[in-house]
């Protein structure tokens, strides 16, 4: 499954908020700053969202120049996220409102900060000059066996400046998030097909799926690289929290399934976005990673007769049984 190499500019989602305007400007939907339905099912399919600076210069600035002052105090797991980071330029970040619209459409209106990471990684050639051997961090999904379905975790990943493709982003493989596996049980598989490494201009957020795999990189480039991850928890059911306004214009309905001659109406409807493979994906286990893509938006919008190609229906035909029970795994 070894990768050719993933270019930096398809690191891009077509749903980036570009220029550090905070996306004002490419939401029309009376100014509401949530994520739409098709972000919504991109997030479901692939388990991240990117969001190209949105965090404004001056923030960022700020930003690092407290990182290096003084580092970054820690919240207590389980502090509302409100009460987080008072005093703090991370503060005035999470308050942004398209930050704010970001969060509430993922974890709700009043999420728990669960832990961070302030990561400051110095170029190698300088730890190897002091005869350190600097080795990537191994491939892993945070924290450790994790079997729920409908709730989930967002890791909020923060670029507080412009990262270059020898500056080691943090890697990750898009798609890997449904995957129940313990933390570094992962950490043998290595350059997965489809895998990207964060190379983004400054202020550029990254929201994930706790499964997620990932790693952080070796920084070949001259500077040091810096980072804020922040882990948050729900305290709400993580149920149509976007804006919904889109729903049913998203969502396409039952269409022929392997017909040659059809097309589907609507290119990024919520059912082309969950079956759209990622490189990785093998033809048969790949359908496993379509249904459970399905099982989760099942989840978000709250609808258990959801369904996308069939996939479901057909394995849950048991006439005389309810839909919606029959276990994946
Ligand atoms: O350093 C990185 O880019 C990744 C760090 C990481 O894996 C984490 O904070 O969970
Ligand atoms: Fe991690």
């Amino acid at each position: 499954m070894a990768d050719g190499g993933s270019a930096a500019g398809d690191l891009r989602l077509t749903n980036c908020a570009a220029g550090g305007d905070l996306g004002l400007t490419t939401r029309a939907a009376g100014g509401d700053l949530r994520l739409t339905t098709r972000e919504m099912a991109r997030f479901a399919a692939r388990g991240f969202l990117r969001f190209d600076a949105l965090v404004p210069e001056a923030l960022n600035g700020r930003f690092l120049e407290e990182a290096k002052a003084r580092g970054l105090a820690g919240n207590p797991p389980g502090t509302p996220l409100s009460a987080c980071y008072p005093g703090s330029v991370v503060r005035e970040i999470l308050d942004l409102p398209r930050v704010q619209g970001i969060l509430t459409s993922l974890v709700g209106p009043e999420p728990l900060f669960d832990h961070h990471g302030v990561h400051f990684n110095p170029p190698a050639e300088r730890l190897e000059a002091k005869g350190l051997r600097v080795l990537a961090q191994h491939t892993h999904q945070d924290s450790t066996v994790d079997p729920r379905i409908g709730t989930f975790d967002l890791q909020l990943f923060y670029f507080p400046h412009e990262v270059g493709p020898e500056m080691a982003g943090t890697r990750f493989v898009p798609g890997t998030h449904h995957r129940v596996v313990s933390e570094m049980a992962i950490a043998r598989y290595q350059n997965l097909k489809g895998q990207q490494k964060v190379v983004c201009p400054a202020g550029t957020l990254l929201a994930m799926h706790h499964g997620i795999w990932h790693g952080g990189e070796v920084n070949r480039g001259e500077r040091t690289r810096y980072m804020l991850k922040i882990r948050l928890n729900p305290t709400v059911p993580q149920q149509r929290l976007w804006n919904t306004a889109d729903l049913e214009d998203a969502t396409a309905g039952p269409a022929p399934i392997f017909d040659p001659g059809h097309e589907p109406a609507d290119p990024e409807s919520v059912e082309v976005i969950l079956c759209r493979p990622e490189p990785w994906f093998e033809l048969d286990t790949g359908r496993l990673e379509y249904m459970n893509r399905i099982r989760f938006w099942r989840a978000l919008v709250g609808d258990p007769s959801f369904d996308a190609d069939y996939w479901w229906s057909r394995v849950e035909n048991r006439p005389g049984t309810p839909t919606g029970t029959t276990p994946a795994r």
